[in-house]
């Protein structure tokens, strides 16, 4: 008998696991379809993505923003984008649709006020990652309801853009504290800020200063390593932690260059062209954040961040026994004193929000 038609043994206590067969194939059955369907549902429930920005007061985290919303990808969806860049005092959210080639994007940039220049900057992180955790607490919220929403509204931060001061020196005990907290919580990408206040030998040699302290402090920024899938990735993501961080520049000006309407800044020098790798880094962020890694950035963000959350949280509501299967989400503690433990998520707190969008597409999102 064909050992693999077997039944299982009636005395056998163990239930049979489905085993996989490869079977002769009599035609073609049309497997391959399945990608136009997926390609298809993806286009219709279009994509959200969420970044953040976060640094030191006056490096061009704002301005990034505007750089971001206006550099090619967002230019013909925002012609008429003029914000000026005040200081920047509470967290708020912009969001704007984009559509290209029928495909959406629902773009969301968490700007956030400074940090670094109190006297005590102790805890200065808090508000940050209580908002971070926030996201993940709506999330869960929503994910844990017996009637639940089809499509859960994805708030969760899926990259973090931490900005480093162009000291040309080293990382700071402040920056190494804040990216070893940050690091724990969510996707990482630091970027050289202002940095064309470096030359491009002195960009390189901090940047692999910067690279150097994160290894002493296993700092894992984004794209960790451990998270490599095949040797495919092994080989792509190798090649961006080599440029990691990127140095940058922002600007929300246009300036005509050759007859050419270019987003850059305007120096004694010339015009630095942000869209420009002979000037600056920042296509590579954006390619990176929007290009290549969007999906990924997403995966390790509800793969990873979100479920080290999850856990944690439903660890703690099992600390209260209801019966079999019960699950009863206590409110998230309120933040903390003291950093948090290794492998834990860092001390969630309310953050003041402020949300507005400028969303011009109705449906799905
Ligand atoms: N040289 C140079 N200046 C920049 C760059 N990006 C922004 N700036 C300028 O730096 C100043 C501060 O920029 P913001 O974008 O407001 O800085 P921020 O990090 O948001 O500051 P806070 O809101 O205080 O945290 C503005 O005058 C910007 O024009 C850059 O890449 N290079
Ligand atoms: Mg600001």
């Amino acid at each position: 008998m064909d050992p693999l038609r077997q039944s299982p043994s009636p005395s056998s206590s163990q239930a049979s696991s489905p085993r996989t067969l490869s079977c002769e194939r009599l035609g073609y059955v049309g497997i391959e379809a399945v990608l136009d369907q997926l390609k298809i549902k993806a286009m219709k429930m279009g994509f959200e993505f969420n970044i953040m920005v976060v640094g030191q007061s006056g490096l061009g985290k704002s301005t990034m923003v505007n750089t971001l919303f206006k550099s090619k990808i967002w230019k013909s969806t925002m012609p008429g984008l003029r914000v000026p860049t005040p200081q920047t005092l509470q967290l708020y959210s912009m969001t704007h649709v984009i559509e290209e080639n029928g495909v959406k994007l629902k773009l969301t940039v968490t700007d956030t006020p400074g940090f670094g220049d109190q006297i005590n900057n102790d805890k200065c992180w808090d508000p940050i990652l209580g908002y971070i955790n926030e996201q993940y607490e709506r999330y869960l919220q929503e994910e844990i309801l017996i009637t639940r929403q089809r499509h859960i509204p994805d708030t969760r931060v899926h990259c973090c853009i931490y900005f480093v001061p162009p000291t040309g020196h080293c990382l700071r005990p402040l920056d190494l504290e804040f990216l070893q907290r940050l690091c724990r919580a969510v996707n990482v990408v630091p970027v050289i800020a202002r940095a064309d206040s470096l030359t491009i030998e002195e960009r390189e040699a901090f940047r692999h200063r910067i690279q150097d302290d994160l290894k002493t402090h296993s700092i894992e920024v984004y794209p960790q390593k451990c998270f490599d899938e095949d040797i495919n990735d092994k080989i792509l993501n190798s090649k961006i932690r080599e440029r990691i961080p990127f140095a940058v520049v922002g600007a929300d000006r246009e300036h005509m260059v050759n007859g050419r309407c270019v987003l850059g800044r305007k120096t004694k020098w010339g015009i630095i062209e942000v869209e420009n790798m002979a000037h600056c880094e920042f296509p590579l962020l954006r390619d990176l954040l929007i290009r290549s890694h969007l999906q990924d950035l997403k995966d390790i963000t509800h793969n990873v961040h979100y479920e080290n959350y999850r856990i944690i949280r439903l660890k703690e509501s099992h600390a209260l026994p209801r019966g079999p299967g019960w699950v009863d989400l206590a409110p998230a503690p309120s933040p903390a004193p003291g950093p948090a433990p290794t492998g834990t998520r860092a001390s969630p707190g309310p953050a003041k929000v402020c949300r507005w969008a400028e969303d011009n597409s109705d449906e799905d999102f």
